[in-house]
């Protein structure tokens, strides 16, 4: 996602009263503050009661198929994920690293952004890159129109800005390519009452496509 569509986003969430930047409350998982080799696990608790709302983090790596479980832990490693360090990815290359955000009963969590690069300094993508519910339900698909580009060359990263709320726990799933890792996810826990209905999820989803039509559209033309 570009600052393009970030920028659409934003606007799409301030018109319908989402506010995107407002808490207070808001958790950064950045890994900068650990000791590690790389290829270590990344610790069950790391980001685990940070927000009161949203006490537990937990992090797999799941076969191809994104359901069935290969080690329950994503690994760090710190350096040349593209302008990234200290960063996680999947234990395998050819699996999905999964982060999931479990709020308190009567709470939801916002995915608020994330980052991701390529290693070493390169320009990779993700061919499966979503968000699900609990039961595993497609929240929301980046990659519904094709792999999404994952920057990494010179220094570089790419950030996206979901900016999506469930009234329960959330999944973030990447893959299959373990050399795009993942570093600065921000989340926040927010009461049931003021997570938006699956419309508005529903409604920021169609701005995107709006977008990604647009975008195809120009492509087309030149
Ligand atoms: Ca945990
Ligand atoms: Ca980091």
């Amino acid at each position: 996602m570009t600052s393009g569509s970030t920028r659409i986003v934003l606007a799409l969430a301030l018109i319908l009263g989402v506010s995107p930047l407002s808490a207070s409350s808001q958790v950064v998982l950045h890994f900068d503050d650990l000791s590690f080799l790389n290829y270590d696990p990344l610790p069950a608790t790391y980001g685990d009661g940070l927000d009161p709302q949203v006490p537990d983090v937990q992090y797999r790596t799941f076969h191809a198929d994104g359901v069935t479980v290969f080690e329950e832990h994503l690994e760090l490693w710190h350096l040349d994920y593209g302008g990234l360090s200290n960063v996680v990815f999947a234990s395998a290359n050819g699996t999905i690293a999964e982060i999931m955000l479990i709020p308190e009963i009567g709470f939801g969590v916002r995915l608020v952004s994330f980052a991701m690069a390529g290693y070493s300094q390169v320009d990779r993508a993700n061919t499966l890159m979503r968000i699900l519910d609990a039961e595993g339900n497609v929240v929301f698909d980046f990659a519904a129109n094709g792999p999404v580009p994952i920057l990494g060359a010179n220094g570089a990263s790419s950030v996206f800005t979901p900016n999506i709320a469930l009234g329960g726990p959330l999944r973030l799933q990447w893959g299959t390519d373990w050399n795009v890792g993942l570093d600065n996810l921000v989340f926040e826990g927010l009461p049931l009452a003021s997570v938006p209905e699956p419309s508005t999820n529903f409604l920021l989803l169609l701005g995107l496509l709006a977008l990604g039509a647009g975008r195809w559209c120009r492509r087309n033309r030149t």
